[in-house]
């Protein structure tokens, strides 16, 4: 059977910047083109039909999902995405498909067949790095993000997501969906909480709520060199003030605001900006804190601006509901996994968001953590051992021969 090192090594050095070890895999890019043209590998290898569904998201199935009653969707899916954020680790995401794979594999090493359609899922731009929406194929496959806004979205380079596409997203599959039974994405942990707890895997509990803003800062270019402290109407100033203020107000709630993205118009080192646009990333535990922190972080901002003579406007561009996951499925898999090792499983809540919460407001959803030990992410310090990548897939396998087997 194929060992996760061998099959990881084929991937490794997709995209991967040689400088700094990170990845570059941004959605219909040849990076990300060259991690589909394996994954068709790794479904025909497996006997496994291909289908895309319009939207850029690519599914491999053992035995056919239109089979059987519609209403009783029973295939059960996992898999992940493969695109990246600028600079991020290999793990989040591919981990998740790799091991989906090697699933199938191992279901077939026990000795056990499917009784139901089992597909393995590559969702498409779940970062939102390209396009700026995240989790961006699995909402347009529910109904959760139109097509038409999609098919409009740009790139840096101006170029549209229905450009890139090759075609307008076919927008919500609700048949596809309704003969889904259950849905399983492994991922690895960002975060120390299972190596805190020396624990291989965990189980998702809940994915605390989420936002994207983009601010403009509007004020007044001019030359550095002529131009007055005093007359200034610098929209820096009000962003940097906003960056500090965002971090603060966070602190005082307990929830995370991060500020890492900017563009500055004209950009230029000898002139004050007439443009500085940020985008900003919000999240909390419930919807209360998430909301009353935008709202001071908006508050703040507009205060700084009324004393720059500067503007400020706030577009929301994208926003994810908490997610407490399916707890009749978590529980069944933690019983499944607890009898199959020994082992009680931790679960644990998470900040980042998955293609699992897009999903869960559609089909029972669970998500299983593999330990990261340095439990960064977002960049190229994440890491995963081979033993627990292996332990991974050893559970994946357990929970699809419990989901799918049986
Ligand atoms: O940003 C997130 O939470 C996820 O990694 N897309
Ligand atoms: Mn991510
Ligand atoms: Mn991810």
């Amino acid at each position: 059977m194929t060992s996760f090192r061998s099959l990881w090594d084929e991937i490794a050095p997709i995209g991967r910047d040689p400088g700094s070890g990170g990845y570059l895999r941004y959605a219909w890019t040849e990076p990300e083109r060259q991690l589909r043209a394996w994954f068709h590998t790794q479904a025909d290898r497996r006997g496994m039909s291909v289908r895309e569904d319009g939207n850029g998201n690519l599914f491999a199935w053992l035995g056919d999902p239109g089979r059987g009653d519609p209403e009783r969707g029973d295939a059960v899916l996992t898999g992940s995405h493969f695109d990246s954020v600028p600079q991020g680790g290999g793990y989040d995401g591919p981990l998740g498909i790799v091991s989906a794979f090697l699933a199938v594999d191992e279901l077939r090493a026990r000795g056990v067949e499917p009784r139901r359609p089992l597909g393995v899922v590559a969702f498409a731009e779940e970062e939102g790095a390209r396009f700026g929406v995240p989790c961006l194929g699995s909402r347009l496959l529910t109904g959760a993000l139109d097509p038409g806004r999609a098919a409009a979205l740009t790139d840096r380079d101006g170029i549209t997501l229905g450009e890139a596409l090759g075609a307008r997203p076919a927008g919500a599959d609700p048949e596809l969906l309704a003969r889904i039974g259950t849905f399983v994405e492994l991922h690895v942990e960002q975060g120390r909480a299972l190596a805190e707890l020396a624990a291989p895997i965990g189980v998702a509990s809940a994915i605390w709520p989420h936002g994207r803003w983009r601010l403009d800062f509007s004020g007044e270019g001019n030359h550095a060199g002529t131009t007055r402290m005093a007359d200034r109407h610098d929209p820096m100033l009000t962003y940097a003030y906003t960056v500090l203020a965002a971090n603060k107000e966070a602190r005082l709630r307990g929830g995370h605001a991060t500020m890492g993205r900017v563009a500055v118009e004209p950009n230029a080192t000898n002139a004050i900006p007439s443009l500085v646009r940020g985008w900003l990333d919000v999240r909390a535990a419930d919807a209360a804190t998430l909301d009353g922190l935008i709202e001071a972080v908006a508050a703040r901002a507009a205060d700084r601006a009324a004393g720059d003579g500067t503007a400020v406007r706030l577009t929301e561009e994208s926003m994810s509901p908490i997610v407490e996951f399916h707890g009749g499925l978590t529980a069944r898999i933690c019983t499944r996994l607890a009898t199959q090792t020994g082992v009680r499983v931790p679960v644990l809540p998470t900040g980042a968001g998955h293609d699992a919460g897009v999903l869960s407001g559609h089909v029972p959803t669970a998500m299983l953590f593999v330990r990261n030990p340095t439990g960064v992410s977002h960049s190229p310090a994440e890491a995963a051992t081979d033993a627990d990548c292996e332990a991974g897939i050893a559970a994946l396998a357990t929970v699809l021969e419990e989901l799918a087997c049986r």
